[in-house]
């Protein structure tokens, strides 16, 4: 079996790249990491020859190449025999539905609330489009959570890819100070104790890189 390996940005900053990467993880699939810093001409020169989008996350497992981070987490539910989404047909059809909403979805709020895992106490404007994308996500995890609590502290009971997808979006509230309901607040509770994001968030905390367009964050 080939070894996998993970090409990641800056995680400080990486969102798209944090999404595998803590699934991965979870799903106990070993893989070598390849960091690579945004915003450095080792970027530029490298990353065109990993990932085919000259982004990244990219995944590399023999001759398999697996780009965009929802793809990636698919590759790797694949891999784990399907343990990277839930076990039932209609939840299994819920939490693809979600993950996919927010690969695609949330602009006003990624874009005036970016990822930043060192940062703390920043505030935002609450504009009608950001609120709204809040309000969103807050019903999305209040309803999973409401369906799921005597299963387990995730989305769906157990560890799943919706969890991954989201899980830049909880450091996005903690940064921010955004207002949730109770049981979201709960949830963020849940995805900042894990230690796998522990992990992540430790590694971020060391690599004292500041790309360039954050600086102004
Ligand atoms: N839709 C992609 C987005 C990937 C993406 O935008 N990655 C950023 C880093 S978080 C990147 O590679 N930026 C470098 C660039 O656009 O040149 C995914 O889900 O993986």
């Amino acid at each position: 079996m080939p070894a996998i390996t993970l090409v990641i940005g800056t995680r400080n900053y990486s969102s798209w790249s944090l999404r595998p990467w803590i699934l991965l993880k979870h799903l106990g699939l070993p893989f070598e990491e390849r960091l690579i810093h945004l915003e450095t001409p080792e970027f530029a020169s490298e990353v065109p020859k990993l990932s085919p989008s000259r982004r990244v996350p990219a995944l590399i497992h023999g001759d398999v190449r697996a780009w965009d981070s929802l793809s990636i987490c698919e590759y790797a539910n694949e891999l784990s025999g399907g343990r990277g989404w839930p076990a039932g047909t209609a939840e299994r059809a819920h939490a693809r539905s979600i993950a996919a909403e927010m690969h695609s979805g949330f602009q006003a709020l990624r874009g005036s609330c970016p990822m930043n895992c060192r940062a703390r106490g920043r505030s935002v404007r609450l504009t009608p489009e950001i609120e709204r994308d809040l309000r969103r996500i807050d019903d999305i995890w209040s309803e999973c959570r409401r369906a799921s609590a005597d299963r387990g502290p995730w989305l769906f009971g157990e560890y799943s890819a919706a969890d991954a997808m989201f899980a830049p979006v909880v450091l996005r509230c903690r940064t921010y100070s955004l207002p949730l309901e109770h049981m979201s607040r709960q949830y963020c509770e849940t995805v900042l104790g894990d230690p796998l994001l522990g992990e992540w968030l430790a590694a971020a905390e060391v690599e004292g890189v500041v790309v360039p367009s954050d600086e102004a964050g």
